[in-house]
């Protein structure tokens, strides 16, 4: 058996993408062709095992014996976030999307545990149900407070539960990807009173989430339909990725060139360091049309500038909204706890009134948020923030119910008015 590290993974190990195309000679036909005479070039799948499918194959006695709608998993009515059953915030749970209809469910949370992409398996999902290291966001029933800003008890004021888990193959993004695109369409596809829709709210798992969560959107919404804001240090539209289509490096450019989002759809924020992108990706940027806000021009122009400017971008797509937050978005001092932390990030004080805001202001269809790497942090901030994160896209989810949709709403209790 003869395996050599070729010149070109060596290359792409080692310097960034735009110097790739200026490395060395091409493969000797020894070095790229390790299989001897006779041999498939291919390494197959054995669809004969018997766990071939069992990851997606859900049970046939899901239903049986149950109403469907909505399970309380929990005793009581209340309690402390280290007592009772582990879901996310201690919701209720569903299992189908009969459940999600029969219950009126406006919020589906759910974990993707997607590997593969240059990523481990992270707990992400299950850590964010989890109260250790961060059990201020688990209180429920009577001991669940109001958010200050809007004076909501989100928790209280949407239907919302956990559903589990997305179907994940633990050794192949390729067959991963369409489960988790129909998985998304059958939790949007659901119809709700007032024609509403159930919004996913996806917890991962790599960003390579973003193609198959915005893709199964539009299988509801439309292609073209869709608006995006995605927040990350790097802009995700890498042109290579070792001959995958889907990596949790270039999302954006599957979902543009694939026609699912329109370039002029998409604003990107946070965007900085070496990692993000080079000037040929800036250049992709532009000559797509889409929206973007560097970590530069916040330093530059102030937070407060560039928020408005950002909600202004969204409210000109008017179509729609997807929020794709990538908590590498979040300076690492905050959230350390992900796969490629870069220096010099949003503060949380200027993500968490964004995310309210645009929960609160504008049309949500989903969420997702990824790349959260909890076993890579070993103190408490990642989950801390990441569940800051997802109760205030809660908070603004409560506020558009309620109808305090009006720009910037702060509880007027809250505002210091001297009386
Ligand atoms: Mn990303």
């Amino acid at each position: 058996m003869k395996i050599k590290l070729s010149a070109g993974i060596f290359a792409a190990l080692c310097f960034p993408l735009s110097a790739i195309s200026y490395m060395g000679a091409p493969d000797t036909a020894e070095e790229v062709d390790p299989i001897d005479a006779g041999e498939e070039p291919v390494v197959r799948l054995n669809p004969d095992d018997p766990s071939y499918d069992v990851w997606k194959k859900v049970r046939a006695d899901i239903q049986e014996g149950r109403e469907p709608g909505p399970i309380n998993v929990q005793r009581y009515y209340g309690g402390t976030p280290w007592a009772g059953i582990p879901t996310f915030f201690h919701l209720p749970v569903a299992l189908t999307p009969e459940d999600l209809k029969a219950g009126n469910v406006e919020v589906a949370i759910f974990g993707a545990e997607l590997i593969g992409d240059m990523r481990a398996r992270s707990y992400g999902p299950q850590e964010m149900r989890n109260p250790h290291r961060s059990e201020v966001y688990h209180n429920w029933g009577a001991f669940a407070m109001p958010e200050l800003d809007s004076g909501l008890a989100a928790l209280q004021e949407l239907t919302i539960v956990d559903y589990g888990d997305a179907p994940t193959e633990p050794m192949s993004i390729e067959r991963t990807i369409p489960e988790i695109r129909k998985f998304v369409a059958s939790v949007a596809g659901v119809e709700l009173e007032d024609e509403k829709r159930t919004i996913p709210i996806i917890i991962g798992g790599g960003h390579a989430l973003m193609y198959p969560d915005a893709a199964g959107l539009t299988d509801i919404y439309g292609k073209g339909n869709l608006s995006i804001i995605h927040f990350d240090a790097h802009a995700d539209q890498a042109p290579v990725g070792f001959g995958h289509f889907v990596t949790h490096g270039n999302p954006v450019r599957q979902l543009v060139e694939g026609g699912f989002v329109k370039g002029e759809d998409i604003v990107q924020v946070g965007l900085r360091g070496p990692n993000s992108t080079d000037l040929s990706g800036v250049e992709w940027n532009r000559s797509n049309g889409l929206r973007y806000h560097m970590m530069a021009e916040v330093v530059e122009r102030g937070w407060a500038t560039v928020m408005d400017d950002i909600l202004k971008d969204v409210r000109r797509a008017n179509k729609p909204l997807f929020i794709s937050f990538d908590v590498d978005v979040i300076d690492p001092a905050f959230i350390p706890g992900t796969s490629t932390p870069e220096p010099a990030g949003l503060y949380m004080r200027e993500a968490l009134p964004l995310m309210r805001r645009l929960c609160a202001e504008h049309h949500v269809v989903g969420v997702e948020i990824v790349e959260l790497r909890p076993d890579s942090d070993p103190g408490y901030t990642s989950l801390l923030n990441a569940k800051a994160i997802l109760r205030q896209c809660l908070n603004g989810l409560a506020m558009r119910k309620k109808g305090l949709t009006e720009p910037n709403y702060l509880n007027p209790k809250i505002i210091d008015d001297g009386v």
